[in-house]
Parts: C-alpha cells; sequence; structure tokens
C-alpha cells in the first residue's frame, strides 16, 4: 500500500458521463477535513445568501464565493464581481487546497491548464432545488467546469444542448467531483429538490463547490 494508492484508485473509479465530463468518485474525500475548515473561514467573510434573479425571485439555493471572481446575481442580471456586493469586500482569495484540488480533478481528466479564478458555492438544505439551466457568464467555453459535491447526496439532472432534450439523473455523493469540458460544458443541467437525510460532517445540508475560469 503506497502512499499514492488512494490517488490511483480514484482514478480507476473514473466514470464517464457523457462526451468530456468524468465523475470522479470519491475524489474529494482525503481532503475533506481541510475544505470544510477552508469553507467556514469563506463564510465568516461572506455568508451565504438567497440571491435575487433578473425576474425577481429569491432562488431558493444560497450561495457564497471566492477566488478572485465570484458569480452573482441580482435585478439587474447575472455577472462575476470581484468584490461581494454585500460587505463591499473582495471575496476571499481562493484556499490553496480548493485551487489543488480542482486542478487535480482537471488534470486527471485530462485539462491540463486548468486556471480556476472563481469558486461559487451552493448550499443547498431539504427540498432546495436548482433548475435546468446552462452556465453561460464565463468568457472561454473552452475552459472545464470542476464540481465538487459535499453532505447530503442530491440527484443532478444533465440534459443535453437544448433545454428539452432528455436528461439523465445522475446521484451525487459526498466526496464527489465531476469535470465537464467539451461539448457537455454548455449541456442543460439541474438539481433535483434536496431529500431529508442527516449527514456526520455536514448535518442537513448538501454544499457544492463549483470551480471555473470565469475570467
Ligand atoms: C454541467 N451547480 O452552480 S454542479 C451551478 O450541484 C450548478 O450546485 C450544481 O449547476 C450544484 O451552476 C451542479 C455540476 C455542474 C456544474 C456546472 C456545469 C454541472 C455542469 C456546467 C455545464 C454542464
Ligand atoms: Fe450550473
Amino acid at each position: 500500500m503506497s502512499l499514492f494508492d488512494h490517488h490511483v484508485e480514484n482514478e480507476m473509479r473514473q466514470e464517464l458521463l457523457g462526451e468530456n465530463a468524468f465523475l470522479l468518485r470519491g475524489f474529494a474525500r482525503l481532503a475533506e477535513t481541510e475544505l470544510l475548515a477552508e469553507l467556514a473561514r469563506v463564510i465568516r467573510q461572506s455568508p451565504f445568501r438567497n440571491m435575487i434573479t433578473p425576474s425577481g425571485r429569491r432562488m431558493s439555493v444560497a450561495m457564497t464565493n471566492c477566488g478572485e471572481l465570484g458569480w452573482v446575481s441580482d435585478r439587474a442580471g447575472y455577472r462575476y464581481a470581484s468584490t461581494d456586493p454585500q460587505n463591499g469586500l473582495r471575496w476571499l482569495s481562493m484556499p490553496p487546497a480548493f485551487f489543488q484540488l480542482a486542478v487535480n480533478a482537471a488534470r486527471s481528466a485530462g485539462f491540463s491548464d486548468f486556471m480556476p479564478d472563481a469558486c461559487l458555492i451552493n448550499r443547498y438544505e431539504v427540498g432546495t432545488k436548482l433548475s435546468l439551466h446552462q452556465d453561460k457568464d464565463e468568457k472561454d467555453f473552452g475552459q472545464p467546469i470542476v464540481s465538487v459535491s459535499l453532505g447530503l447526496p442530491a440527484v443532478f439532472l444533465f440534459g443535453g444542448l437544448k433545454r428539452t432534450d432528455k436528461t439523465r439523473r445522475i446521484q451525487l455523493l459526498h466526496g464527489d467531483v465531476v469535470v465537464w469540458g467539451g461539448a457537455s460544458r454548455l449541456h442543460y443541467h439541474g438539481i433535483l429538490p434536496l431529500k431529508p437525510g442527516h449527514h456526520e460532517l455536514l448535518g442537513d445540508y448538501r454544499i457544492n463547490l463549483t470551480f471555473r475560469k470565469a475570467g
């Protein structure tokens, strides 16, 4: 048993979800303690909040960010901003443990020069959902997106390039990492309402870290 067996084992558990979408089961579990400690620092500076959509609805997912750029939404639209509109401060810089995890996951899926500058942090409670949408607020769709699931399990909906395309359901569990690149980058996706449950580290929540090269 070498120090690297864990990583090798994870690489072998890589599943192909579609063209250039890679599921790395449990890839984040080795780093979970550090990730949660850093998350606590991020939310001390920029607490979770329910943002308002351009149409005036309050999102059921609570969000915050770290990194050079953060995703925000209000009546004026969706965009990336270098400061938290709630406190006027810069988002906390991306913790090295976050950055390293995202870079390592991207590399193991074949994206060797991914340099994320934005980490959107989504918090789901029981009943929270994220409707089918595309991620189109970034500059370069050639860059992949890396997502890290922590806490309660969720059912992820993975569709096609059109909203009406048929969707697949994928169970995302604590520690799972998904790398979305190539064609899958612009596919519709969403999260079904979170089911009741309890996670030993995160209690009644699911947290998702989404790493992007936004600028
Ligand atoms: C597939 N977040 O923040 S992560 C989002 O679990 C978002 O919080 C979900 O969709 C969550 O925009 C899903 C998985 C994910 C993220 C981005 C994608 C899947 C994606 C972009 C393109 C295709
Ligand atoms: Fe998305």
